[in-house]
């Protein structure tokens, strides 16, 4: 018996409970990052997770009978500088029946959406404004051209895609669990090897070698390496300062492995901790703990929010925090993970066996110069949940 490629079932599944006679989703394309040149590309994760292929500006249909992927335009002088387009290699990794030119593509499409009911993955929302940055326009660009070849009506697969994707396979879990493997090894690597290390960034530049030396595609999200009073700002991905005198460090990563994130946060001392710091570690560290063992089938995220807020709040005053947790706890506690490291999923949703989330509470004390954050890859089972990254050192005094 044949195997059967994963993203096909992933396709057949999709197509199944869309109900329509025609789902086309678009792949990422590439990005200008100054004159002629790029940004490193990245693919749309929900045309990966229906196709494997990590190639620009491709348009996937799925029809009842027939899957195919049309290839981008392309000026023939590109053949030349990039090489031809691998159409063995699209078909290879994503099982569909056919690939086919643009030209032979479209024209295949227009017989197929003139007054059908097609699936389409709507373009996202603007981010300029929570996010400060421009999403990637080729989405837009498919839905615009379908929109004038008049289909029946366009259905937003968004929320489907989302639930799909949120239940992970045992293959999408094994995935998850090399890269966060790869990033316990990684970690500790880069870790035993610190006193080579000046300034934050020669550990991320450590840490980048090895997450591929071991096989991953490179980082999944932008490292926070952040010492001292840097690990007060959540998302501080500047990694620039000394590490002279540092008294601990934060380091949130992940490695991108086939597409699938890992997402962990640790905080080791680098010297003598503070009794202080050692109070703020462990109270962190406690009630991470503590909601850990909450998340089991039943539990929405925002109930583990909810308890997070009450169990650090509880604890401020013996802190002597004076303020509301929001000053000292200003992000959410948990997230899915998967081929985007904040995957897509229903977040309103009751948890469920085989999704994959993470735990993070934290404490930030600007004033004092301390932030922590302790991060863990939780796989949800029927019974007690599975700390996926439990093999990467909890102890802040681990490495001194
Ligand atoms: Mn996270």
């Amino acid at each position: 018996m044949s195997v059967v490629n994963a993203h096909t079932l992933n396709r057949q599944k999709l197509f199944k409970t869309a109900l329509v006679d025609c789902v086309i989703v678009a792949a990422a394309g590439q990005l200008q990052r100054n004159s002629d040149v790029a940004y490193p590309f990245r693919q749309d994760s929900s045309f990966l997770y229906l196709t494997g292929c990590k190639i620009p500006d491709l348009v996937l249909v799925i029809t009842q009978n027939k899957h195919f992927i049309l290839l981008p335009k392309r000026e023939s002088h590109r053949d030349i500088w990039e090489g031809s387009l691998p159409v063995a290699e699209i078909i290879a990794a994503s099982g569909v029946d056919q690939v086919l030119s643009y030209q032979d593509g479209w024209e295949l499409i227009n017989q197929q959406v003139s007054k059908k009911r097609i699936g389409v993955i709507y373009p996202p929302k603007n981010f300029l404004g929570a996010f400060g940055m421009y999403t990637n326009p080729t989405r837009h660009v498919l839905f615009s051209s379908l929109k004038r070849r008049r289909p029946a009506e366009i259905v937003d697969i968004r929320p489907l895609i989302a639930k799909q994707r949120s239940i992970k396979s045992k293959q999408e879990i094994d995935i998850i669990k090399k890269a966060i493997d790869i990033t316990a090894e990684s970690l500790n690597a880069v870790m035993r090897g610190r006193y080579e290390a000046k300034f934050e960034y020669d550990l991320e530049h450590k840490l980048t070698y090895e997450f591929m030396h071991r096989g991953a595609n490179g980082h999944a999200f932008s490292p926070i390496i952040a010492s001292d009073k840097n690990a007060a700002i959540v998302h501080n991905i500047n990694n620039s300062s000394p590490l002279k005198n540092a008294h601990m460090i934060l380091f949130d990563i992940g490695a991108e492995v086939s597409g699938y994130a890992a997402d962990v946060s640790r905080v080791y001392a680098l010297q003598k901790p503070s009794s202080r710091q050692v109070q703020l570690f462990n109270v962190v560290r406690d009630v991470q703990q503590q909601i850990m063992q909450l998340a089991r089938p039943g539990v929405t995220i925002l109930e583990l929010e909810q308890k997070t807020q009450t169990l650090l709040s509880s604890k401020l005053p013996a802190l002597n925090l004076r303020k509301p947790i929001k000053h000292y706890y200003p992000h959410g506690v948990s997230h899915h993970l998967g081929l985007d490291v904040h995957d897509t999923a229903d977040y309103h949703m009751p948890l469920q066996k085989n999704m994959v989330i993470t735990i993070e509470p934290g404490l930030y004390i600007p004033e004092e110069s301390i932030g922590i954050r302790i991060e863990d890859d939780i796989l949800i089972t029927d019974t007690a949940p599975k700390n996926l990254s439990a093999n990467i050192p909890h102890d802040l005094l681990y490495y001194l």
